[in-house]
């Protein structure tokens, strides 16, 4: 039984390497393929996350008064960025966040809103936070 061992334990081996392989395999898309290499990023109540170039949830509702966080997850370095057009009540905010880093909180005040935000650096991220 020998050989069957081999095989096995080269069998086993082999998954390992594909399952590496396919570390930029998200169920979030991966737009810029650049995937790997970061730290990685679960988003929470209050912390959302930059992953494969893309926020994520690119859409979240909160409560008024919630205080929100971006994790950059990726292996580069991003922006959340309030856009210029909000409607009045939205925060205003700009903030570089580093590889493996978490931005500052940003407070949302005020109800009944929509703020969109978006990366700087990438024009591809675009997303938004609804205060209720
Ligand atoms: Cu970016």
């Amino acid at each position: 039984m020998r050989p069957s061992v081999i095989t096995l334990a080269l069998g086993t081996a082999g998954v390992v390497l594909l399952a590496a392989c396919g570390g930029s395999t998200s169920p979030y898309g991966g737009g810029g393929g650049g995937g790997g290499g970061g730290s990685g990023c679960t988003p929470t109540a209050t912390q959302l996350c930059m992953m494969n170039t893309a926020f994520n949830p690119a859409t979240k509702t909160v409560s008024v008064g919630t205080s929100l966080t971006w994790m950059n997850g990726d292996p580069f370095g991003h922006t959340t960025t309030s856009n210029a057009a909000n409607p009045a009540g939205c925060p205003t905010w700009n903030d570089p966040v580093n590889a493996g880093q978490t931005s500052a909180g940003v407070v949302f005040g005020t109800g009944s809103v929509t703020c969109a935000y978006h990366c700087t650096i990438h024009a591809s991220m675009q997303a938004s936070v609804t205060v209720q």
